[in-house]
């Protein structure tokens, strides 16, 4: 069976005006599209590997065949990444609640506190990147990874990434040209608390 582009969970002018309808078809369209071509592309020779998941095939790269690591690696995770990506965020957004708020408020004082430190990591992503709200040793933390990179890849249980912001240049370059920060500012006002206090209860 080979992987499926997963269809977006709203319009594409859902997230209007913070992200764009043009950015959110070429984005998920023609991206996240072509992650999943080339996956599926190197995978082709590979007829024992066709069985696994994306989260078993990344969070095992050294087990794979040498020759298709990178290219798993880069659109494996480019298809884990994106995937939820999507489910990260919805028109309206909301608000931390439950466990979740009370996570938050403890491990970074408030929601206002959270948003200081997930910019902070989303600006200083040198290239291309993300940052990441993830539950590592039964607390919050914000990391950043490189490319497509997941912090599964080094053994993070894929359910305990929670959160994550794309800061490919893909993802704000049509609206927001070289002003990152105002597309980081922006996409708060977009993410699914819901969906990300959902992870969190079951992380
Ligand atoms: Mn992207």
């Amino acid at each position: 069976m080979a992987f499926e582009l997963p269809p977006l969970p709203y319009a594409y002018d859902a997230l209007e005006p913070f992200i764009d309808t043009m950015t959110m078809q070429v984005h998920h369209d023609k991206h996240h599209a072509a992650y999943v071509t080339n996956l599926n592309k190197a995978l082709a020779p590979h007829a024992d590997l066709s069985k696994k998941t994306v989260e078993e095939l990344i969070s095992h790269l050294d087990t794979l065949p040498q020759d298709i690591q990178t290219a798993v690696r880069n659109n494996g995770g480019g298809h884990f990444n994106h995937s939820l990506f999507w489910q990260m965020m919805k028109k309206g957004g909301g608000k931390p609640s439950g466990d979740l708020a009370k996570a938050i408020d403890s491990g970074f004082g408030s929601l206002s506190g959270f948003q200081t430190k997930m910019t902070e990591a989303a600006t200083k992503v040198f290239g291309s990147g993300w940052a990441w709200l993830l539950v590592r040793d039964g607390k919050l933390v914000i990391e950043s990874s490189p490319n497509q990179d997941s912090a599964i890849m080094k053994g993070l249980a894929p359910g305990a990434v929670l959160l994550g912001l794309d800061v490919w240049e893909h993802a704000y370059y049509l609206k927001y040209q070289n002003r990152r920060p105002d597309y980081i500012a922006a996409w708060f006002n977009v993410v699914n608390w819901d969906f990300v206090a959902e992870r969190f209860s079951r992380a």
